[in-house]
């Protein structure tokens, strides 16, 4: 009843998700979160701290946490992890060299606390560049056929163009109304 009840009201009132998206520096996270905004690309820097917006798609809203990825920022990471409904891990899919550490940071989430009701949506980005790993290869070097335990999708991009975003939103909207 009590379940019932809480999925009616989601489906009637507009639902707020807390989405933090994580990735390492120069993954294109900020990149990806304009995207959404403005549907254009942007100059973006850095991400100093965090930068948090909120996107309505199909009366949903998103709150979204662009966490920064560079290094000295990585562990402070999980101070936002509370309330989390989704997590969006940005891949540089260029990046073989660093894939081991995306991979390290992943499962810390997955293992935490604070996550473990929440999905995970990873982006494997920059598919426009030559060489670049395709979404099974990442998919396999994370292993997340493994993954059990959180509902996860992987999703080819290239947030330059845009392309692919809205099919990874796409599936999140779904999840929201199961
Ligand atoms: P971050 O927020 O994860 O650190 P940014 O990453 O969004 O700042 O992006 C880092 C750099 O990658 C930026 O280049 C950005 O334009 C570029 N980038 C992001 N997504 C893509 C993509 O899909 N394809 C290509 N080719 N480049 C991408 P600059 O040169 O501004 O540092
Ligand atoms: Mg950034």
């Amino acid at each position: 009843m009590g379940v019932l009840f809480s999925k009616l009201m989601q489906l009637f009132s507009n639902a707020e998700h807390k989405v933090i998206v994580v990735g390492l520096d120069n993954a294109g996270k900020t990149t990806i979160l304009y995207q959404f905004l403005m549907n254009e690309v942007v100059h973006t820097s850095p991400t100093i701290g965090s930068n948090v917006e909120e996107i309505v798609c199909k009366k949903t809203r998103f709150v979204m946490w662009d966490i920064g990825g560079q290094e000295s920022l990585r562990s402070s990471w999980s101070t936002y992890y509370a309330n989390s409904d989704f997590i969006i891990l940005v891949i540089d899919s260029t990046d073989r060299e660093r894939l081991h550490i995306s991979k390290e940071e992943l499962y810390s989430m997955l293992h935490h606390e604070d996550l473990k009701r929440a999905r995970l949506l990873v982006f494997a980005n920059k598919q426009d560049i030559k060489g670049k790993m395709t979404a099974a290869e990442i998919s396999q070097e994370l292993k997340l056929t493994s993954v059990k335990d959180h509902t996860w999708q992987i999703q080819a991009c290239c947030a330059l163009t845009g392309e692919g975003l809205s099919q990874g939103l796409e599936w999140m909207l779904s999840q929201t109304t199961r």
